[in-house]
């Protein structure tokens, strides 16, 4: 949906937020959290970060039912300062943007119906405070949250949030982390989907390429299925320093005119954690 198309619906506030109305959840609602978290538990020990699941257990969301984001909020400003605040669904960019610059998470409060477990338009509860809530309870990953808040205002004003939509999409949607040499999930559209945890991590048709700012911002995404690339951290240190220490105008600018690198590429230059079977080297174009 084009952001121009994002129309703030009467009951939200000048920022977007509305009342998460937690009373109003029904049993079945409650039910298809406890049976989506039951799955993911079952999936992500060995899988996910450490930080992940210990966020799972600072946060109390091991309780069974959907969390009520005002005890949520509690817990999580006690671990990081941050508050986990509800929205009618997408919001604009730059409302987006200044809500993580300010260490507030916006998180949809509707959950998916049994006929959409596996697929969904738009990010529900589940996604959103299930894949994204735990790791902002790590001070280093929040922390890093805010700085890409941050640097999205700064991007909107540059005209060049497609960029940062890259950055976020492929680190705190779909990331991956290698330590010790051991590939583990934390992007929060990888640990919060059944299938793709397993996909992220085994399949051997994506390329998993070491993360590079500039690389990533050179390469565009699918929404509409598994990813074909995954770019790998070392450390959230090092991610949160990348991201505050580059000053990105000069990245965009630089980055202006030159050409897109297809999602199924691996270049020269790349520093490659394991080819995907998928995979074909750019310089030449061909499939390898
Ligand atoms: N709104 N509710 C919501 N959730 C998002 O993840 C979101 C959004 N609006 C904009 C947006 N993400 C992206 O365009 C940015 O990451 C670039
Ligand atoms: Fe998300």
């Amino acid at each position: 949906m084009a952001q121009s198309d994002l129309e703030r619906p009467a009951d939200a506030a000048d920022d977007w937020t509305i009342s998460q109305d937690w009373e109003r959840y029904s049993q079945s609602e409650h039910v298809m959290w406890d049976w989506l978290f039951a799955r993911q538990a079952a999936t992500l020990p060995g899988r996910a970060v450490p930080e992940f699941l210990a966020g799972l257990e600072i946060l109390r969301m091991t309780r069974s039912g959907i969390p009520n984001f005002e005890e949520l909020s509690e817990r999580l400003m006690k671990a990081t300062g941050w508050e986990v605040v509800a929205v009618p669904g997408l919001v604009p960019d730059d409302v987006f943007f200044d809500h993580l610059a300010n260490r507030r998470f916006v998180a949809g409060r509707f959950i998916r119906t049994p006929d959409e477990i596996d697929y969904l338009q738009e990010p529900d509860v589940f996604h959103d405070v299930f894949g994204h809530v735990p790791l902002l309870a790590n001070p280093v990953f929040a922390d890093y949250m805010q700085a890409y808040g941050e640097g999205g205002l700064r991007a909107h004003s540059l005209g060049a949030i497609d960029r940062l939509a890259r950055l976020y999409w492929y680190t705190v949607e779909f990331g991956l982390i290698r330590r010790d040499g051991d590939l583990q999930l934390y992007g929060a559209g990888i640990v919060s989907s059944y299938a793709e945890a397993m996909f992220a991590l085994e399949d051997p048709s994506p390329n998993r390429l070491g993360f590079d700012l500039q690389r990533v911002m050179r390469t565009p995404y699918r929404i509409d299925d598994y990813q074909q690339i995954y770019f790998v951290i070392d450390s959230f240190e090092d991610l949160l320093r990348q991201t505050v220490e580059t000053d990105f105008a000069p990245v965009y600018a630089a980055l202006e005119g030159v050409p897109d690198i297809a999602i199924e590429a691996a270049l020269p230059t790349d520093r490659v954690i394991s080819f995907g079977t998928q995979a074909y080297a750019a310089a030449g174009g061909r499939r390898a």
